[in-house]
């Protein structure tokens, strides 16, 4: 309940706060949104027939997944109670219009995905602070074309939203499925921290003796490696269906880590309220090292627009007052100058006309100077080395940069002129201001 709380009070302040910001730098801020709303979520991933829906159905103690050997499953469910505030199953285009849920940025991949994403409403109180989402299986030699969206991309944003993956096998295709491959060496990496990710293999009771079994772990194992490109094989839970298996077999030999694995899983809402906060952690320092990066070089931008706006305007100076001269002594105009006339006390306007256009002509040519040339060279310089912008003095610092080093160039190059006058420096306050006090105090709670 306190957490609930929490939640959506970091929820309005971050959307107080930070959004405006995420707008004014163009970043998108629909993920970090959708990342603070609703309930925890356990996303079941994995090759088809390694026992996601039966796992599912154990978990919330209903029939509500159709199993079977030969790929089942062609769509993403989520299995959440949702009393009598839902209908008993909401379909993806309902889904993927709700503001209240996070599914609404779903809808950018099209009809094919609304078609194959549900909401199933079960009456099991368990799952009224729980959602678990059952997935497609993943094949060999798939396209998008066969899914009719990008899978990977899809099941990137679920990640993304995920408290706790499992990531599931079953010995009889030990890590060997192209999809999953490409799952683990690209998309879980980039989209979700390693914390969040458990690896099973399911139906190991289907093995016919021990030294089958550990052929099959042994392959997991090395296909692992392969596709982590680590020697640090994480750990690899190792369960079955109690219902499915009749005979006293292998999966007797570990009901240990079967506890364990429903544990985790169990565990996983209590672990919400810090993922929030480490996502909103993330993107928002995300937009601080961009703002960072955007002050620096609006500040030198500055800088030099004032060195060559000094020149123009000692050069202003001297010819409003000597100009004339000048002009005078070489072509007799104007016939008086200014100096003189204020000599001989006879001024009268006309003397301040040439003077005038002395005094204006630097001051435009500097202007043009520093828009046709200056800031040019500047932005040149800038992009040829974005990284000089800001300071990268560890390594979480320059692993934000990688991500956003291609946004910043973006920002820089559609930059106008008039924008150096834009207060980045006070917007980086605002972000400063966020993440060393609201969010830390946030934390601190969490902690308490
Ligand atoms: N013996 C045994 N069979 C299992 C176990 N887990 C699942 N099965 C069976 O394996 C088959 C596949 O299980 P599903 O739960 O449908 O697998 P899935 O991962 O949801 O498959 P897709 O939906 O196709 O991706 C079904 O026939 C299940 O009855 C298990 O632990 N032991
Ligand atoms: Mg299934």
């Amino acid at each position: 309940m306190l957490e609930s709380k929490i939640q959506s009070e970091l929820q309005n302040k971050v959307n107080k706060k930070i959004a405006p910001l995420f707008s004014k730098y163009n970043l998108d801020f629909s993920s970090l949104e959708s990342g603070m709303k609703w309930k925890p979520i356990v996303l079941i991933i994995g090759n088809y027939s390694s026992g996601k829906s039966t796992l599912i159905n154990e978990l919330t103690g209903t029939d509500i997944q159709r199993t079977g050997q030969a790929p089942t499953d062609d769509a993403f469910t989520v299995i959440t109670s949702e009393g009598a505030k839902r209908p008993k199953e909401v379909p993806g285009s309902t889904l993927v219009n709700d503001d209240q849920l996070p599914f609404v940025k779903f809808k950018k991949y099209g009809e094919k995905l609304t078609s194959h994403l549900c909401l199933k409403n079960i009456d099991v109180p368990a799952f009224a602070d729980m959602a678990i989402i059952d997935s497609p299986g993943m094949l060999d030699a798939t396209t998008e074309k066969d899914r009719g969206y990008d899978y990977m991309e899809v099941l990137g944003e679920f990640a993304k939203m995920a408290d706790l993956i499992v990531l599931m096998f079953d010995p009889h295709k030990a890590g060997t499925i192209k999809e999953t491959y490409s799952a683990i060496r690209n998309t879980l990496p980039e989209k979700s921290g390693e914390d969040r990710i458990i690896f099973v293999m399911s139906r190991i009771d289907e093995c016919d003796n021990i030294s089958d079994l550990v052929r099959s772990y042994g392959t997991l194992c090395w296909n692992m490696s392969q596709m982590t490109g680590r020697k640090d094989i994480p750990h690899i839970y190792l369960t079955y269906s109690p219902n499915l298996t009749n005979t006293l077999t292998n999966a007797d030999l570990w009901p240990q880590e079967r506890t364990e694995l429903m544990e985790k899983i169990h565990a996983a809402p209590g672990l919400r309220l810090n993922h929030i906060l480490e996502d909103v952690d993330r993107q928002v320092n995300e937009l601080q090292i961009v703002c960072e990066s955007v002050a620096e070089y609006t500040q030198r931008a500055r800088k030099l627009f004032w060195k060559i706006g000094k020149i123009s305007i000692v050069l202003a100076v001297f010819l409003f007052c000597f100009g004339d001269v000048f002009t005078n002594s070489l072509i007799s105009l104007p016939q008086q100058t200014l100096i003189s006339a204020l000599r001989e006390g006879n001024f009268t306007l006309t003397n301040l006309i040439l003077p005038f256009i002395f005094l204006f002509v630097p001051l435009i040519l500097g202007v043009l100077l520093f828009n046709n040339w200056g800031l040019k060279n500047l932005l040149k310089i800038a992009l040829a080395a974005p990284q000089d912008l800001v300071s990268l003095d560890n390594e979480y610092r320059r692993n934000l940069w990688r991500k956003m080093e291609n946004t910043t160039k973006t920002i820089l190059s559609n930059s106008k002129p008039k924008d150096i006058w834009l207060g980045h420096s006070g917007n980086l306050s605002k972000i400063r201001r966020f993440l060393e006090g609201d969010l830390k105090k946030y934390y601190d709670k969490l902690r308490a």
